[in-house]
């Protein structure tokens, strides 16, 4: 086991205090704030399977993400309840609100992280929720969050161990090409020097991910989790920055909206954030 400086853990923790990491820039984990979601005793493996099971997902291989299969959730599901593979398949980024609407019922999005993507129109929101499922051992490699937007994620099932080292250390996590949890120190010999946070997020718990943040998850057990990305007056500021020049990186990383609506959204957040003055 790793002995990492630990992410912050806060109780029920006051909309104040959030505030402090949000604008400061650092990681948090929230625990207690989804009691009253009905995900939490809906979202379990069998009832998904019953309810959902029908809908037909893409998963792929957790390293190479190349290696791609289509199945029912159902049929997923009982393969990621067994699964005992070294790089297992993983449902990753499932854009659930279409496939299964009624999933948007059993959550609330916590009130520390108010949203001015929401308010963006139909035709030019990006998807920016998704559902996670997959087996121990899965995960998702090293990144920072499309369009440096800002996340939570809240597991409501099994449990999920974070990885996140600050912007300042790109360089020392070679922009995300290292494994974090496995890295390969003649390959990538700076990496010795990057000095990374953890958290193990268990059922209930909501994870944040600050803008800019490289982060890497690995599921310990069968997990599900959904997870929103917002922009408000905290990030506002790198989030045009790279929504008028996305890196390489970025670009290779995401399907990014087009040009033309991409500077539609720049011209919405502007006028938000002269609304809202930070
Ligand atoms: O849960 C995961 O595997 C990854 C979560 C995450 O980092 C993301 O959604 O950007
Ligand atoms: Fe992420």
């Amino acid at each position: 086991m790793t002995d990492y400086p630990q992410v912050s853990r806060l109780y029920k923790p006051s909309a104040a205090l959030v505030q402090d990491y949000v604008l400061a820039g650092k990681p948090v984990l929230i625990e207690g704030c989804t009691e009253s979601w009905p995900a939490r005793s809906i979202w379990t493996p069998q009832q998904m399977q019953r309810c959902y099971g029908h809908l037909e997902v893409k998963v792929r291989r957790c390293s190479t993400s190349s290696e791609v299969s289509q199945l029912s959730l159902s049929d997923y599901i009982s393969y990621a309840l067994n699964a005992n593979e070294s790089d297992p398949y993983y449902l990753s980024n499932w854009k659930f609100e279409f496939d299964a609407p009624d999933l948007l019922q059993h959550y609330h999005p916590p009130e520390y992280f108010p949203s001015w993507h929401s308010q963006l129109p139909d035709n030019i929101r990006p998807v920016w929720r998704w559902l996670f499922i997959g087996p121990a051992g899965s995960g998702t490699r090293m990144h920072v969050d499309v369009l440096m937007t800002s996340a939570w994620n809240a597991a409501t099932w099994g449990r999920k161990r974070w990885l996140f080292w600050e912007p300042s250390q790109e360089s020392l996590v070679y922009s995300g090409k290292v494994d974090g949890f496995h890295p390969d120190l003649v390959k990538f010999p700076k990496f010795a020097q990057a000095c990374a946070l953890e958290c193990v997020q268990g059922p209930g718990d909501i994870v944040f991910t600050p803008t800019g943040w490289w982060h890497q998850v690995r599921n310990e057990t069968f997990t599900i989790s959904v997870t929103e990305n917002f922009v408000n007056e905290s990030n506002i500021h790198a989030v045009s920055k790279c929504l008028e020049n996305p890196s390489e990186d970025m670009k290779r990383r995401y399907k990014l909206p087009d040009t033309a609506m991409l500077s539609q959204i720049i011209d919405r957040f502007i006028a938000q954030a002269s609304q809202k003055p930070a």
